[in-house]
């Protein structure tokens, strides 16, 4: 017969074991010594027993009357919200921007008005296709979107590390979002462009070239969040206090410099540590590392517009940088983790047709579109028109108007005055003055469902970005679009898109036709204007030409073996430290090993844990004997060939030099092997290190 018992109810809670705890409204508090606060129900019922529901007898069936259990299993039913129909899974943080000098001359915006004004901003990043448990290292285009919680409302920038979209007209969107997304009868492939579904729609969607050469390049799988760029991508307006409109366009800038994987790395990484991309900005902000952004504006008036090449309304085209600068005006920081990331990261809801007083839309008929989705998009996902009284949401303003009601209300007015005007003398009223002006641009038109002529170009800025890219990163675009292409079951679908890229360029339209077995090659698509061959380069687009200037928020991994040097273990973390770099020990057991001299190196990782794609250039300080033992080990092997096959910057111990052996890798290939052998050897490696990769070993490994 069962025995007739409580079980235990465990160790009370307490935060961080500090013994502190929350009050109703969420405030913190500090328990008394030896007290231990009760667990109550959401109504505020103590609990008595929370590890067994209420029976009939301790075999018997479960009571309806069990209140406690039923709100328990209630509310967890319910946790679930609906996940954003696009730009699912992503991570924030909690910021500030810092404006550099006033920009009256051109916007009234307060946040712009006053050099050293500080705004706190919350920044959400994200990928576009994927599920919310999708990996993080997909090939795709990353979200970065900023709130701004300026002292005239919210100031949503809902951009993308990628400067240009697939689609011209929001009225295409679900139509490319549903190409992408798994294919309705088999439910995959999950967070993948490569199947026929979205090769489908591209290749029957010109005007999605430009977007393609950016989405198959090293832009679409960057190694973090802190090594991209963000774009606005929308021209958009500041308007002056004289009433002045200036056009805009906005561009993120990291302080720590762009920099990608490879795909073969990216495919790893996702397997090793799916959360990649969030934990490396966790531990960034978590060590006090924090990173930052500058805010570019590309400003220009109608006359630069009119003499464009392209129209400045098209969001699948640039203004290059080399045509025109872009303006440092405010550095961006993150310095603080979400407390919760459900009610921040999850309940944060980005508009863009939340715009301060002095920034103003543009009729790009994308962002036009967007403007109604966002609203909409958040009541279907946060469940009432209350979202904005989630505390991620609210302005940090005043905030005074007559709404009131509706489900989960939290701000609710008190009085009698609900209305406006009234003659209570109370409540608040529009002001011409301080309100929101919109920009009085005179429009005149038929009503018409047209494309304009001046978007019908959609290969020039293709071949543009193409041919600004390095060769490392043309080869990239070529393996991205040939693995993508491959995993398309239709051979119709491969050629149609090899007919575009002979639009683009025609090495690489001959190229993908090659590595995908095309016998024939396609005539070159019909194209609406004659491509142009004529437009310049713009280094600004190659990533690599745009690298760091110091190995800085970079990781080393160092493989060490029983009997390392420990000495020279401490020389590198000191150098790389130096360098505002981390190190990180990966070795056979995750408790450590016993060095040559005795002393204890503690691990971070285990092999298996730390293969070396989780860092950004490796070291091996082996012993002989330790070196004997890894080549052994097919996880050590495989650290080894690849970081060399990643192109890494490898430094070793001259004992390492029969696992590198065994591992297929010559201790003598290249430049980007480096030999501890003398004192200034670490110097050495640290300064290779700040290349990032030894790309010049590519052709060798053929990635
Ligand atoms: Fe979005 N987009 N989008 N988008 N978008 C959403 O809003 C939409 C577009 C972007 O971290 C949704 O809150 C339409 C361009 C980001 O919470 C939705 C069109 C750019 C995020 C929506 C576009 C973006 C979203 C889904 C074509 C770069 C994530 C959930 C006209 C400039 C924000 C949500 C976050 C999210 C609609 C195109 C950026 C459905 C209709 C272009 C960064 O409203």
């Amino acid at each position: 017969m069962a025995k007739t018992s409580r079980q235990p109810t465990g160790k009370p809670a307490t935060i961080h074991d500090q013994k502190l705890v929350r009050g109703n409204g969420g405030e913190l508090h500090q328990l008394a010594e030896g007290e231990t606060e009760v667990l109550t129900t959401a109504q505020g019922g103590p609990v008595a027993d929370d590890q067994n529901s209420l029976k009939i007898g301790s075999r018997g069936p479960t009571v309806l009357e069990d209140f406690h259990f039923r709100e328990k299993i209630f509310h967890f039913d319910h946790e679930r919200i609906p996940e954003r129909v696009v730009h699912a899974r992503g991570y924030g943080a909690h910021g500030y921007f810092e404006t550099y000098e006033s920009l009256a001359p051109y916007t009234r915006a307060d946040l712009f008005q006053r050099a050293g004004e500080k705004t706190p901003v919350f920044v959400r990043f994200s990928t576009v296709a994927g599920s919310k448990g999708s990996v993080d290292l997909a090939r795709d285009v990353r979200g970065f979107a900023v709130k701004f919680y300026t002292k005239e409302g919210n100031w949503d920038l809902v951009g993308n590390n990628i400067p240009v979209f697939f689609i011209q007209d929001a009225i295409k969107f679900p139509d490319i979002i549903h190409s992408v997304k798994p294919e309705p009868d088999r439910g995959f492939p999950q967070a993948q462009s490569a199947h026929d579904n979205f090769w489908d729609f591209i290749s029957l969607t010109p005007e999605s070239m430009h977007m393609i050469m950016w989405v198959m390049s090293d832009r679409a799988i960057p190694r973090s969040f802190r090594f991209m760029q963000g774009f606005g991508v929308h021209t958009f307006r500041l308007v002056n206090a004289k009433d002045e409109s200036t056009f805009v366009k906005f561009i993120w800038k990291p302080k720590l410099g762009m920099q990608s994987v490879v795909w073969n790395e990216a495919v790893k990484i996702n397997g090793a540590d799916p959360d990649f991309h969030r934990r490396d900005l966790w531990n960034a902000i978590q060590s006090g590392d924090f990173p930052e952004w500058e805010l570019n504006l590309q400003l220009f008036d109608q006359e630069f517009a009119d003499s464009f090449d392209f129209d400045v309304l098209d969001p699948t085209k640039i203004i290059p940088e080399e045509v025109l600068e872009p303006v440092p005006v405010g550095r961006l920081v993150l310095d603080r983790m979400p407390d919760n990331f459900f009610a921040e990261t999850e309940q944060v809801a980005f508009m863009t047709q939340n715009v301060p007083p002095g920034i103003d839309f543009s009729n790009d008929p994308l962002l036009q579109g967007r403007n109604f989705s966002y609203l909409d998009t958040q009541l279907k996902r946060l469940g009432s028109p209350n979202f904005t009284h989630i505390p991620i949401n609210a302005p940090k303003c005043p905030l005074h108007n007559f709404q009131q009601d509706g489900h989960m209300a939290m701000r609710n007015p008190v009085g009698r005055v609900n209305y406006q005007p009234n003659s209570w003398g109370e409540g608040p009223r529009e002001s011409p003055q301080k309100g929101f002006p919109t920009f009085a641009n005179p429009e005149e038109g038929q009503k018409v469902r047209l494309r304009a002529e001046s978007f019908a170009d959609h290969y020039s800025q293709a071949r543009q970005f193409f041919i600004s890219q390095t060769p490392p990163e043309q080869r990239h675009i070529v393996v991205a679009l040939t693995f993508e292409l491959s995993k398309c079951e239709n051979p119709v679908i491969r050629e149609r898109m090899v007919s575009h890229l002979l639009n683009i360029d025609e090495t690489l339209g001959t190229a993908i036709a090659d590595k995908l077995g095309i016998k024939k090659l396609p005539k070159p698509a019909d194209a609406a204007v004659e491509p142009r061959d004529d437009l310049p380069t713009s280094p600004a687009l190659s990533i690599i030409e745009n690298g760091p200037e110091s190995f800085a928020g970079r990781k080393v991994g160092v493989l060490v073996s029983v009997g390392a040097d420990a000495a020279l273990l401490n020389s590198l973390q000191s150098a790389v430290e130096k360098e505002g770099a981390v190190m990180e020990v990966v070795a056979p057991k995750v408790g450590g090993v016993e060095a040559e001299d005795g002393s204890w190196i503690d691990a971070k990782h285990m092999i298996d844990g730390g293969p070396s794609v989780l860092f950004d250039a490796v070291a091996l300080i082996v012993s002989e004997e330790g070196a004997e033992q890894l080549t052994r080990e097919a996880t050590a092997r495989d650290f080894v060939a690849d970081a060399f096959a990643h192109c890494k910057f490898i430094a070793f111990s001259p004992t390492a030099a029969p696992l590198l052996v065994k591992a297929g890798v010559d201790p003598k290939a290249d430049e980007g092997m480096i030999s501890l052998d003398d004192p200034k050897a670490i110097a050495a490696f640290i300064e290779s290190c700040r290349k990032l990769r030894h790309w010049g070993r590519e052709m060798a490994v053929k990635l």
